[in-house]
């Protein structure tokens, strides 16, 4: 490069950690470095299996494949704002009891009997089920079964180790006692109605809707595709949000999580957003068109879609899928936007 005044300039002025606006590198349009990505389940359930004969039982909290974005090995994450990974409990296995900044999700994948455990409140789980672990409540899992259960957590790390803000801490024993009423949650919060006097908000370890079934999800999608008078999204097919009884936001500050259904012969058209997106099928299979590339997807397959990724659906199974995102981040910061891009689907 020619030595301009400016070049001067720049060079003096850059071992002070000062650069000129002039010449800045960061992007300044949507997207990401991060790529769509897909984790068949038949890749991840046999080394979900090794990885349970290799990491002991005492420490199953840990036995966890992360699912990294093929652009940020190293980081854990799977796009920038989000991460996942999936877990594998066995029968009589307990993941002691712990807290974390960092609020988590799980997505049941496969198996019955386990049990989560949030701020004191136990919790049977099946697949299909969402669960909410809002973040510093103190929580723990067990698998009190006959079969292996694995399960996809979902968790916004990304957020607290932006700010610097990450803490963890183990509870002195294995298990937080349980002192609310089993379901009560479900039987406060997840019926259309509220105690009236929220005593809730004086309660250091509120009770709340933790808890999602499937089977309640999938009766109101089956039944929002017979109503005539209910209109399928072009991109997304039937879909609801999981909220918060409270007050119909997102779970989560940071997280929005939601259930999907794409009908027989379902075709999508192209449509792109800014959020961040893991998905996860729970029953059915169907096909992504990508930019470059068509991917097919069968139960438990996880896929991230990140940021202005433009995809599209075509189911040739009915299908449901689970999803989470940082929509809920995103519309609060007012940054979330979205695009159908056309009427016709790739081809
Ligand atoms: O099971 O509580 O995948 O704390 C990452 C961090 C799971 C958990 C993860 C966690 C957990
Ligand atoms: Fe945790």
């Amino acid at each position: 490069m020619s030595q301009t005044p400016l070049n001067l300039f720049s060079d003096r002025i850059n071992p002070l950690s000062i650069s000129p606006l002039w010449e800045r590198k960061i992007k300044m349009i949507p997207g990401s470095q991060c790529v769509p990505h897909v984790w068949p389940y038949s890749v991840m359930r046999p080394l979900l299996d090794e990885s349970a004969l290799l990491i002991e039982k005492k420490e199953a909290d840990r036995r966890v494949l992360m699912m990294e974005n093929p652009s940020l090995r190293g980081s854990s994450f799977i796009a920038n704002s989000l991460f996942a990974g999936l877990q594998i409990i066995l029968p009589g296995e307990i993941a002691p009891s712990h807290r974390h900044t960092p609020n988590a999700l799980r997505f049941v994948m496969d198996g019955e009997g386990a049990y989560t455990s949030v701020n004191g409140e136990k919790v049977s789980i099946y697949p299909g089920d969402f669960i909410v672990t809002p973040n510093w409540s103190w929580h723990d899992h067990g698998n009190l079964g006959k079969s292996a259960v694995v399960w996809m957590d979902g968790l916004d790390t990304p957020f607290t180790n932006l700010f610097g803000a990450h803490f963890r801490e183990n509870y002195p024993e294995d298990i937080f006692p349980v002192t609310k009423e089993n379901g009560i949650g479900y039987a406060l919060y997840g019926s259309n109605l509220l105690p009236l006097a929220d005593n809730n908000l004086n309660d250091p370890n509120p009770c709340s809707l933790l808890h999602y079934s499937f089977d309640k999800t999938r009766d109101a999608l089956l039944a929002m595709s017979k109503d005539t008078g209910l209109q399928i999204d072009k991109a997304q097919g039937y879909k609801l949000k999981y909220t918060n009884p409270l007050n119909g936001s997102y779970p989560f500050k940071t997280m929005a999580a939601f259930m999907q259904m794409l009908p027989l012969g379902f075709r999508g058209q192209k449509y792109r957003t800014t959020e961040n997106t893991v998905f996860n099928l729970a029953y059915g299979s169907c096909r992504v068109y990508l930019k470059n590339r068509t991917v097919d997807l069968s139960a438990h397959d996880v896929m991230v879609i990140p940021s202005w990724e433009t995809y599209s659906f075509e189911a040739d199974k009915e299908s449901m899928i689970f999803s989470f995102s940082d929509r809920a981040a995103q519309q609060a910061l007012g940054f979330w936007r979205e695009e159908i891009l056309s009427e016709s689907n790739f081809e």
